[in-house]
């Protein structure tokens, strides 16, 4: 399927780099035409933009593998690993082009082909192996770590289908596989030699070792091959290449014989098609704990397959087990690879010998954790007996660990019940279940939020008790960005604008964009500044019209919210002053009104009902205000379908107005909101996650912030009514429900929106109706701010200019001396 995201891009490098040599383009050029032929067997007669593309990918993989055996060579003191079910990395090539210097050598190679590279880019599928920012948060942390120099192993699962493709049918969200592979991926080496037994299920063994000394031993009843695939990470100016090993399940036996002879076709490969389901399918709920078997399934294949090979290539280098703590520092991507305290103590207890305690200090001096949400719903526990029927050793090795650390608060005079029913592992309410975040915690020497406010929460509600025990474990890591891919690759117009007013060393040290501040009021700057935006407008116009059908005037103000579909995000904010706007023209068409263009886009869980009815009320409001002849141009609404990492690439340059709405205290940071910010787009947000520091860095006065803060929140929920309390004293707000519950928007099925409305009467438990005055005067304010072009820009170029901090090399440089402690080049 043809993707034209990338035309958005200008077709010029930002990267001054290397001079296009006349060599290097004949050379690149004839590695290019050989891949096609003899890896693709293909000719440049027959080739489709999809062959050129891997034929491209293979060429310059060659060059990757290059830089990869220099920095190979010597063993560094201290290795990183990032456990992470997740990794959203997108598409590779304009990364891997832009870190070897070789965008305009590659532009020159194909062309002389007859190639356009705009059109090779976007032939490659996005490799869309998570689902929002946790996943994206791990692709940038990989691009970081290999660009700073720091010797890291991403370690994951090699999904066969990653988030599926949504689209839109009358307005509600469809989803289909997607299927990334289905031609191959050309960046991966399948490493069959690293190949891992998981197992499952059975019983756990006991022996008599020497007196008194009982060694237990776990008897698996099901295992499963674990087989690395490694996907290159190649950093900045190629200096360090890092490797994404995503591991495959595969069945032991890949056909049974017996049956096959028997007759019995389909149950020759069932036993096959178990193994693999494994690594088949991507879990597509964000925030929420899937709950499931399968799930727990793939946690502890990825981790264990993980640990196994980590602790082999400690060994083989080291000799040594025990000293693992200074030469490997693991980090946790939230609970999924949890699994691992368990994991980790069996395979010093069982496969090496290790006594208790000297197995538990080598764990806990070696795991990290870093969490990412408080919601409640969203925080994993497994049923106890799942555990048991499924890692029966792993629940022994719990229950002892839970053991001591009761123990522990006895000795310390702290055995009161609520107490100890508090720290303890196992939640012992609604039913026995194992609580991942408090083994992760309690297994981890550093456990981290991802902005300051959350860092704060983690420390006041769900950990508090366990903070106290320990007052230095928890640690703020405030997330980043890569401005490789969301700065340099996705907006080369703004990047040589700043190479050109500030110089190229601003690419290596973004602290140099803060010389944009100086030129916020120059008016040739600013112009071209303004023009930049313009161009990306104008292509995100295109792709608008192209995806959704709607015509949209560039020249509008471009309000966007991109991001997944959840109650907490506030779409629905979103969408209902979006209403209350369409009545505002409706009541003054002849009103001097802010043209603006609400872009909406983003996937909802496939199980979440509440969610995709907030896709329709926003494909329905769509439909009935493009289609209002008395509006035109001065209101327009769109939902992109199928909202992706590349679609993000051509969205974020465009976009005048981020919002970043979340009811305050549930976004744990947002990193979408950098890339906004970054790109110069004013922020319109409540004090939530990383807007708080955001804030603090763009100043003020260059953002729009509204709405209750994370105190005031607390305070509001615990007064009873106070929703229709809300509704009761805003006319507004209260005409825009009426409007939406009325069947205005839906009058083939008038009640279709009921289940939204009569929430926000009855509960609305994300504050929306309290928080909708606040947003409403906030969006007046910016079409305010919006007819003054010149304050406008200034603005938006104070961002740019100020957003240095937010780059994930500073996050990874912090993680490395405060978490890791590996020193960093
Ligand atoms: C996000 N979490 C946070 N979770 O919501 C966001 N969850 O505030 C933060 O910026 C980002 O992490 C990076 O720290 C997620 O994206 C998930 O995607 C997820 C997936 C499965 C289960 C639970």
């Amino acid at each position: 399927e043809h993707d034209a995201t990338t035309a958005a891009r200008p077709a010029t490098s930002a990267v001054p780099a290397l001079p296009v040599s006349g060599d290097a383009v004949a050379d690149l050029r004839e590695a290019i035409r050989a891949k096609l032929a003899f890896a693709i067997g293909k000719s440049p007669e027959t080739a489709r933009e999809r062959d050129w593309f891997a034929a491209t990918a293979l060429a310059l993989r060659d060059r990757i593998v290059a830089a990869c055996a220099a920095s190979n060579r010597t063993v560094p003191n201290k290795r990183v690993y990032y456990l992470s079910l997740e990794f959203l990395i997108g598409r590779l090539l304009s990364d891997a082009m832009n870190n070897l210097g070789l965008v305009e050598t590659t532009r020159a190679a194909l062309k002389d082909l007859g190639v356009d590279l705009g059109t090779v880019e976007g032939a490659e599928p996005d490799a869309a192996l998570g689902n929002g920012g946790l996943g994206r948060l791990a692709a940038c942390f990989m691009e970081s770590m290999a660009s700073i120099g720091l010797p890291a192993y991403g370690y994951g699962i090699r999904y066969d289908h990653g988030l599926f493709r949504q689209s839109f049918e009358n307005g509600w969200q469809r989803e289909a596989p997607e299927t990334w592979l289905a031609e191959g991926n050309p960046w991966e080496f399948a490493r069959p030699d690293a190949t891992y037994t998981i197992g499952f299920g059975g019983h756990v063994t006991m022996s008599m070792v020497s007196e008194g000394v009982i060694r237990r031993n776990w008897q698996p009843a099901e295992t499963v091959k674990a087989v690395a695939h490694d996907v290159p990470v190649v950093g900045w100016k190629g200096r360090t290449v890092n490797t994404l090993r995503l591991w495959k399940a595969e069945a032991e036996q890949p056909v049974d014989l017996a049956q096959f002879n028997g007759g019995d076709h389909v149950g020759a490969v069932a036993n096959r098609m178990r193994a693999e389901a494994i690594s088949r399918v991507l879990y597509p709920s964000d925030s929420t704990s899937a709950g499931q078997e399968l799930r727990l399934r793939q946690e502890y294949f990825f981790t264990s397959a993980s640990l196994q090979d980590l602790v082999r290539r400690h060994v083989a280098e080291r000799g040594d087990v025990r000293s693992l703590p200074d030469h490997a520092a693991i980090q946790l991507n939230d609970t999924h690879p949890a699994i691992a305290v368990p994991e980790l103590m069996r395979i010093l207890l069982e496969d090496h010998g290790l006594t208790w305690d000297d197995a538990w200090h080598v764990t806990t001096n070696t795991l990290n954790y870093t969490n990412h949400t408080l919601l409640p719903e969203a925080l994993e526990t497994w049923p106890v007996e799942l555990m048991e029927r499924l890692l029966p050793r792993h629940m022994q090795i719990i229950y002892l660990i839970n053991w001591m650390h009761l123990e522990e608060q006895a000795k310390n005079g702290r055995s009161d019940a609520a107490h100890l029913a508090s720290v303890s592992l196992i939640d012992e309410s609604h039913g026995r279940r194992v609580r991942m975040g408090h083994l992760a915690f309690h297994g981890s020497r550093r456990v981290n939020g991802v902005s300051a406010l959350h860092t704060e929460l983690m420390r006041k509600t769900v950990f508090a008790d366990l903070h106290a025990l320990d007052p230095d474990k928890i640690v703020n890591k405030t997330n980043g960005i890569t401005f490789r891919r969301w700065f340099h690759n996705a907006n080369p117009g703004l990047t040589r604008l700043a190479v050109e007013a500030v110089g190229a060393d601003v690419l290596d040290n973004p602290e140099l964009l803060k010389g944009l501040d100086a030129l916020a009021q120059d008016a040739s700057f600013v112009e071209r500044y303004a023009a930049v935006r313009r161009g990306r407008k104008e292509a995100l116009a295109e792709i608008i019209y192209d995806r959704a059908g709607v015509s949209v005037d560039p020249s509008a103000l471009f309000d966007v919210q991109i991001k997944r579909i959840h109650e907490y995000k506030r779409q629905l904010l979103n969408v209902i002053e979006t209403v209350a706007l369409y009545q505002a023209i409706k009541a003054e068409p002849h009103k001097d009104w802010t043209p603006r263009v609400k872009i909406f886009g983003g996937k909802a869980a496939p199980s979440y009902t509440q969610a995709k009815l907030i896709i329709k009320l926003a494909c329905d409001v769509a439909r009935a205000v493009n289609d209002d002849p008395e509006v035109a141009d001065r209101l327009k609404v769109v939902f992109l379908p199928n909202y992706s990492v590349s679609l993000a690439e051509a969205i974020i340059p465009a976009a005048d107005l981020s919002e970043q709405i979340s009811t305050a205290g549930m976004e744990a940071s947002g990193t979408g909101n950098m890339k906004f910010a970054l790109n110069g787009a004013l922020t319109v947000g409540t004090l939530d996650g990383a807007n708080i520091e955001i804030r603090d860095h763009v100043g003020a006065e260059n953002i729009f912030i509204f709405g209750l803060d994370a105190a005031g929140v607390q305070a509001r929920a615990a007064e009873p009514h106070y929703a229709r309390d809300a509704i009761w004293n805003s006319p507004r707000l209260a005409a825009a429900l009426d409007m939406i519950a009325s069947g205005r928007f839906s009058p083939e099925e008038p009640n279709r929106f009921r289940p939204l409305t009569d929430d926000l009467r009855h509960r609305d438990q994300y504050l929306l109706t309290v928080d909708f005055d606040d947003y409403w005067r906030a969006q007046r304010e910016i079409d305010a701010a919006w007819n003054d072009p010149a304050a406008w820009w200034k603005r938006a170029i104070h961002n740019t200019a100020r957003m240095a901090w937010f780059s994930s090399d500073r996050s990874m440089r912090e993680y490395a001396e405060e978490i890791w402690r590996v020193r960093v080049a």
